[in-house]
């Protein structure tokens, strides 16, 4: 079962051949990337042996991986024993076997995909595994005909399922005793799929190193963690997001992830869960921020909350100084990208300043730059990049898979551009302007028009349509679409069919994307004018 050639790890003190000063050092540029990278053996091992040999005291550790099944509520902590469980599972040549080389490339997806957007995802990747919950497995099932790579279905749940492989099952019978395989630190990791103008998501490839070793330093100076903390990053796994903050740079540090398995966004679930488990770090969208704030937060005691983050869209300053208020905890702003990860952030001992999301962070040399590549002084707005050349950062993804135009048309003279336009002050503090394309930012989601129009043209009622982005006080932005109607529903009755075709995209595409704006009596009026001239209204 283990390919030949690859050499298998039995041996955890070559492990420790790898401290976290010397990942620190390499963000820094202070020394190069090892030829050999694995987190799982690299870091997760190392986290265990420490707890093993110390002893001190640490809340979690193997023994205790804590399970609150009643409220679908977990500590996570680097459980060795179980992650080898998992590997032997995933690695086991009778079910998934054909994956593990060179090591398994995961393809994380937002528990809001359509089966169209996962058949979409598994014919582009040629995915050989899915691994769903029971929520998913309709969806997945309804398209998997059309999918000749995918070989194997795993199903995570106490139920089992025809023509799926039970994880719980095998997870009960699986060895502790699996071995990690060597990676080489720049081979493919993992895959996100990321929205743009134009064209269907890309798949942006990440190296072992880039997502393992990539974000060190935001871990322990934007996360401020130690391996004392707990941190309850409320990403979904689809987003790059959720690797640095629940899995990646926390695990780094050594810190316990919390997870919650809201079904959906509850504001109630989500006070009461701060005010119950000894959550010291929080990682959130600004929108939960801004929803936050409407309440009378000082009504809560949060149990152990001491530093709070966010990012994924620009963070207004007022509701920065209303957290502040009502809580005494400042509000770090983080600034990335699923291609780069954390670009800038207000880093812990960093003076803030509001509306800014911080400095450069290591070993992104972090520019303003104008149409030609040339950097801009403080002051100027312009395109944000990070600069790749002479040497291109190891924390980059790699490339769009299948995809070098638009993996060229991400260079621009020495540097990478963001699609973003900033500003830079004279301190060295980046302020975001907005996109400098159409992509729509909005709740933190990255939205691309093209995704919503295709959903949206796919109904009877729609001849045509253009989706733009409108502000929105709550979600920063949100979708707005411009419909042509074909002529038998001209006619229609408006609000139903507004409501008709939101549905209709939360049915076709992930739900999240779906165009929000309703402008009431004003689409009546344009509605009335549109109409007489034979023409098109607004959702
Ligand atoms: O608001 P509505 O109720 O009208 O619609 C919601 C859901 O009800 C609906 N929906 C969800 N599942 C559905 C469904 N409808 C039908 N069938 C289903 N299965 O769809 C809409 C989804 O909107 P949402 O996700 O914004 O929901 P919600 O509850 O308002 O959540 C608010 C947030 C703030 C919790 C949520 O928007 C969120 O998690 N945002 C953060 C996204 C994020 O993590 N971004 C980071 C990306 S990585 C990055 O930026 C790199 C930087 C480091």
């Amino acid at each position: 079962a283990k390919p030949s050639g690859r050499h298998f790890h039995r041996d955890h003190q070559r492990w420790a051949s790898l401290t976290l000063a010397d990942f620190e050092a390499i963000n820094r540029c202070d020394r190069s990337l090892p030829k050999n990278f694995n987190f799982a053996g690299d870091v997760l091992d190392q986290w265990s042996q420490k707890e093993k040999v110390e002893d001190d005291g640490l809340p979690l550790g193997e023994t205790n991986a804590w399970a609150f099944a009643p409220v679908g509520i977990l500590f996570i902590c680097s459980a060795t024993r179980t992650t080898q469980r998992i590997c032997a599972v995933l690695q086991s040549p009778d079910h998934v076997g054909s994956l593990s080389f060179p090591g398994l490339v995961f393809m994380p997806g937002t528990t809001q995909l359509t089966a169209k957007d996962i058949l979409y995802r598994l014919r582009v990747s040629k995915a050989k595994c899915i691994v769903a919950s029971e929520e998913v497995a309709p969806a997945v099932e309804s398209i998997v005909s059309e999918c000749p790579h995918l070989k194997t279905k795993l199903l995570v749940s106490p139920e089992s399922r025809n023509g799926w492989l039970s994880f719980q099952e095998l997870f009960q019978s699986a060895s502790e005793e699996h071995s990690c395989v060597e990676t080489g630190s720049q081979e493919p990791m993992a895959i996100y799929f990321t929205s743009g103008t134009t064209g269907s998501p890309k798949m942006a490839q990440h190296s072992q190193s880039s997502l393992g070793i990539g974000y060190t330093l935001c871990g322990r100076y934007w996360l401020d963690l130690k391996s004392s903390d707990i941190i309850w990053n409320m990403s979904d796994t689809g987003w790059i997001k959720a690797a640095i903050g629940s899995v990646f740079s926390s695990w780094l540090q050594g810190a316990c992830v919390f997870v919650h398995r809201m079904a959906q966004f509850d504001m109630d679930t989500f006070l009461d869960t701060l005010t119950t488990y000894p959550i010291t770090t929080l990682c959130s969208a600004p929108t939960v921020y801004r929803m936050l704030v409407q309440k009378d937060l000082k009504r809560y005691k949060f149990k152990k909350l001491q530093h709070c983050l966010t990012g994924g869209e620009p963070l207004n300053p007022e509701v920065l100084e209303q957290w502040k208020a009502q809580t005494g905890l400042e509000l770090y702003e983080g600034y990335g990208q699923t291609e780069v990860g954390i670009i800038c952030a207000n880093q812990k001992g960093q003076e803030i300043k509001p509306g800014s999301m911080g400095k450069g962070v290591l070993p992104y040399d972090v520019q303003i730059i104008d149409e030609n590549g040339s950097v801009l002084p403080p002051g100027k707005e312009g395109e944000i990049a990070l600069r790749v050349k002479s040497t291109r950062p190891f924390c980059f993804f790699s490339e769009y898979v299948d995809n070098p135009e638009k993996t060229a048309a991400t260079i621009r003279g020495h540097f990478y551009v963001t699609g973003d336009r900033g500003v830079m002050d004279t301190d060295g503090y980046f302020w975001f302007v907005g996109r400098a394309d159409d992509v729509i930012i909005s709740s933190g989601y990255r939205i691309g028009p093209f995704e919503v129009e295709s959903a949206l043209i796919e109904h009877p009622a729609v001849v045509e349509s253009a989706v733009v982005s409108s502000p929105d006080p709550i979600r920063g932005e949100v979708v707005k679409a411009f419909v042509v109607l074909s002529a038998p529903f001209k006619s229609s009755n408006l609000e139903e069919l507004t409501l008709e075709l939101q549905d209709h995209v939360k049915k076709s595409t992930a739900p999240y994307k779906y165009p929000r704006k309703v402008s009431g009596p004003k689409v009546k009026k344009l509605d009335q004018m549109w109409r007489s001239w034979d023409m098109n209204w607004c959702l």
